[in-house]
């Protein structure tokens, strides 16, 4: 077992002793949220359904059966909410498009009240001096399209193709950076274990889902090169939970390793090193779970994109003897350590280790963006002066500092979340904005880390 963990800095005192503490100029600082955790109006002006609207109104799939109709209401706030981010002073600010707002069925017809509304969001923004970060798809597939297959049906790519090729046209010279996809492992979720929308439980469809995603993935990539923005790059948002093996006994480096490939290297290895790993080959094929390869998937997969977004808020570690598959619901015998109230790891070498793994491992020395960090309060704790907030994320920017200052080529940090949201299964009860939304009136009110990450972003320093 792993009797002393390794816990990074402790943040914050003993990083001063030599640690960068400051970003180049050009660092861009963000919030983050995504369309079906903050924006509501589920069937207003002609927006579809998603397979979120579903999940989330069928009884026992989501915390206390509360849907996620309202959200917090973003779609008719957002003018409050983008005044509070222009007070925050965030460069930028990554946000995602509801497809079905878009196109209701997933295809065809386009809804122009759905396009306008983004619109007016995009205006807004850069009204107010904050370049818009838009991701394709943060989980909330057209329900029309999951009644024809969903993910597992080949032809989602083409569905995909259309929807952002409509977007790109739509948005060309106003949108700056564009994602794909933001962490497709919600597919395995979604359809291999059924804990997300839409709700099936198949591994080998879960894997095929997975595929589908990395294919729709290049055709858009594909459809923006054709669209040629030069003024605009585009990436794909992979998150990142590095497992550690507890201890160098073969058993653990094997769990540690099956576990990567299944979660992120699944999507890494077509990504960036030109198709799945023996590893993953082998066992999904012994498993009878590998997805149908056709010809030229993997080069429509391998696209070039023009960075990569990762999504990082701590590491796994794995032991053999004490291996828990759901690690992400409780502590119980996870053997790392330096626990934060809310049961996470606190482990800020986290975001250092990914930038480090994708580089010296995949060969991938363009820009990286940290599209996502934060925490979520823990239950007791007080939700407007959320110190441990502030402790964790000064605890990553240094570890980010130090890889930007040792040459990464890490253009951004987006702080996972603007505003406390609808957090998928979990509903309301995980709260991880900077921003407090009180449940019954959905009123903001800034949290303490709120005026500390602006202070931070002024300066483009930390205050140590
Ligand atoms: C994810 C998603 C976000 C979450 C956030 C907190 O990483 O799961 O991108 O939608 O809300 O990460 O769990």
């Amino acid at each position: 077992m792993n009797e002393t963990p390794q816990i990074g800095l402790p943040s914050p005192g003993a990083a001063s002793a030599g640690a960068p503490t400051s970003f180049p100029e050009h660092f861009v600082f963000g919030t983050a949220t995504s369309a079906f955790q903050i924006e509501g109006a589920w069937n207003e002006d002609g927006k579809g359904p998603s397979i979120w609207d579903t999940f989330s109104q069928t009884p026992g799939k989501v915390h206390q059966d509360i849907p996620g109709n309202i959200a917090v209401d973003h779609y008719h706030r957002f003018r409050e909410d983008i005044a509070l981010m222009r007070d925050l002073g965030v460069d930028s600010y990554r946000f995602s498009l509801s497809w079905s707002r878009i196109f209701p069925t997933g295809t065809g017809t386009v809804n122009r009240s759905g396009l306008d509304f983004y619109h007016r969001l995009v205006d807004e923004l850069l009204e107010a001096g904050i370049s818009p970060n838009v991701t394709l798809y943060h989980w909330d597939l057209p329900q029309a399209l999951e009644d024809r297959g969903g993910w597992a049906n080949r032809d989602v790519a083409q569905w995909f193709r259309d929807y952002a090729a409509c977007v790109f046209e739509e948005f060309a010279g106003l949108v700056p950076r564009w994602a794909t996809l933001n962490e497709p492992i919600a597919n395995w979720v979604g359809y291999g274990m059924g804990n997300f929308a839409p709700g099936h439980a198949d591994p080998r469809l879960g894997k095929t889902a997975m595929h589908h995603a990395l294919l729709a993935h290049g055709e858009a990539v594909r459809a923006f090169r054709a669209q040629n923005d030069p003024t605009a790059e585009i990436g794909v948002v992979v998150d990142i939970w590095k497992r550690h093996p507890a201890t160098d006994d073969p058993a653990d480096v094997a769990i540690a390793l099956r576990d990567e490939d299944d979660s992120f290297r699944f999507f890494l290895d077509p990504l960036l090193a030109g198709g799945y790993n023996e590893r993953i080959t082998e066992r999904l094929t012994r498993e009878g779970t590998m997805p149908e390869v056709h010809d030229g998937d993997l080069d429509v997969i391998a696209t070039p994109v023009d960075y990569l977004g990762l999504n990082v808020y701590s590491r796994v570690v794995v032991s053999a003897e004490h291996y828990n598959p759901h690690w992400w619901e409780t502590t119980d015998n996870h053997p790392g350590g330096n626990f934060l109230d809310n049961g996470l790891e606190f482990y800020p070498k986290s975001a250092y280790d990914a930038i480090h793994m994708v580089r010296d491992e995949y060969g991938w020395h363009r820009p990286v963006y940290i599209t996502e960090n934060g925490m979520a309060d823990a239950d007791s704790a007080d939700p407007f002066d959320d110190q441990e907030r502030i402790h964790y994320v000064r605890g990553f920017l240094e570890w980010i500092a130090r890889a930007v200052e040792e040459g990464a080529d890490v253009r951004g940090y987006y702080l996972w979340s603007l505003m406390d949201n609808y957090e998928w299964a979990a509903g309301f009860s995980k709260r991880y904005g900077i921003v407090h939304i009180d449940p019954d009136t959905l009123k903001r009110t800034p949290k303490a880390s709120f005026g500390w990450y602006r202070d931070v972003i002024s300066r483009r320093a930390l205050d140590i």
